[in-house]
């Protein structure tokens, strides 16, 4: 455990998870002017509040729409995890042709869709999938970018492929968002093997990565230039990335990742970080064992804020939009496991309380904002469904 450092008027809370474990947040604590220790945050399932709100299924009858996003005409273009990629358009679902290839296994298939910033003059669009492409047996998680022209894919670029492929079903990540800054972040898992590739730079998995648009590496990036390292890592010891936003007022990327059991986290991500998997964690195996004592350490940087027992995250939106006044500034994090949206309240960077929202609506997939500032949530076997503001 970090040391901590209570001076003065440090405002402090102290939260208990189900196991056991303790938990202390010391808001900017400061000595001498300089911040010391910002601790992660738990809150436990009995501080879980519900709040009821409508909503109407806009796009039905989809299977696994793992990504979705908006293009600026106002249409829609869905990804199900089989392969199809969807064009929602006028009320009509239109199969584009030409979409990528995907390995349909366990949890990798077609995964992301992000239409680029700069869509409406170079019309490129990004796309993360579980792809067989390379050598070896199995699949790994690829980048790719292509246009879209009369319903179909054209000058389809490879952007990036993880190696080495694997027949393993777990942990592909994963989530593409933009920083404003003319680079792409994106997420992959730990692809199952926790104790081989979150730790080691020369390896794909377990990371989350930054490119340049085009796809070429950041001269910036962290490990340009150490030997063996995979350069367009940006940070490391992720288990398994799939909800990442762009935070625009702290001017960083989020991820939330799948803990073990309990453990879940959000992680803010710094150039070179290392979060920690599975040196540090907060959960414990699934079979009840532990397999670290530590949740923290000074090589390691702690999550922003951990869940115990696990939701099993997926999907993230840092609500912006002035439709839903009682949700700006906060977030929105779908839990598959327990089949709703859970908003998690935001002072500065500290979330102060958890309320349950959409309670039994299905496995909670995607969430995004669209242009117009509506709150759209993608839910296995319903389809998507739009959250309606309150009526004041
Ligand atoms: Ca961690």
């Amino acid at each position: 455990m970090k040391k901590l450092f209570i001076l003065s008027l440090g405002l402090s809370l102290v939260a208990c998870g189900e196991n056991g474990k303790q938990a202390e947040n010391i808001e900017q604590v400061t000595e001498n002017d300089t911040v010391v220790q910002n601790s992660p945050v738990t809150i436990p399932e009995e501080e879980l509040t519900t709040e009821e709100y409508e909503y109407e299924v806009v796009v039905p009858d989809l299977d696994i729409a793992w990504g979705m996003d908006f293009l600026p005409d106002g249409s829609m273009l869905i990804t199900e995890k089989n392969g199809d990629l969807i064009h929602f358009h006028n009320g009509q679902k239109q199969l584009v042709k030409g979409a990528p290839q995907v390995y349909n296994r366990g949890q990798g298939g077609f995964l992301d869709v992000a239409v680029g910033p700069n869509y409406e003059s170079d019309g490129w669009i990004y796309f993360t999938y579980a792809s067989e492409e390379g050598e070896g047996e199995g699949g790994n998680t690829a980048l790719m970018r292509a246009k879209l022209e009369n319903n179909q894919l054209t000058s389809k670029e490879v952007l990036y492929k993880a190696t080495p492929n694997t027949t393993r079903g777990q942990h592909f990540g994963s989530r593409i968002s933009f920083d404003g800054q003319g680079h792409l972040f994106f997420s992959i898992g730990d692809r199952g093997d926790r104790d081989v590739n979150p730790q080691d730079l020369t390896r794909d998995g377990g990371k989350v990565y930054r490119l340049n648009l085009d796809g070429s590496i950041p001269q910036d990036n962290p490990f340009v230039g150490r030997e063996n390292a995979v350069e367009a890592v940006y940070s490391y010891g992720h288990r398994n990335p799939q909800g990442m936003i762009y935070n625009e007022e702290t001017g960083e990327v989020w991820v939330h990742e799948h803990g073990p059991q309990g453990g879940d986290e959000i992680n803010a991500v710094k150039k070179g970080a290392n979060y920690g998997w599975p040196l540090v964690s907060y959960g414990i195996n699934y079979d009840g064992t532990s397999f670290t004592d530590e949740t923290s350490g000074p090589d390691f940087e702690d999550p922003l804020y951990y869940w115990v027992p696990s939701i099993a995250p997926s999907g993230f939106v840092h609500v912006t939009s002035n439709k839903y006044p009682e949700l700006q500034g906060d977030l929105l994090v779908g839990s598959l496991k327990f089949q709703y949206v859970e908003h998690l309240k935001l002072d500065g960077k500290t979330v102060i309380a958890r309320e349950k929202i959409l309670e039994q609506i299905g496995r909670v997939r995607d969430i995004i904002q669209s242009p117009a500032g509506d709150i759209y949530v993608s839910v296995e076997g319903k389809g998507i469904v739009r959250i309606l503001p309150k009526q004041s």
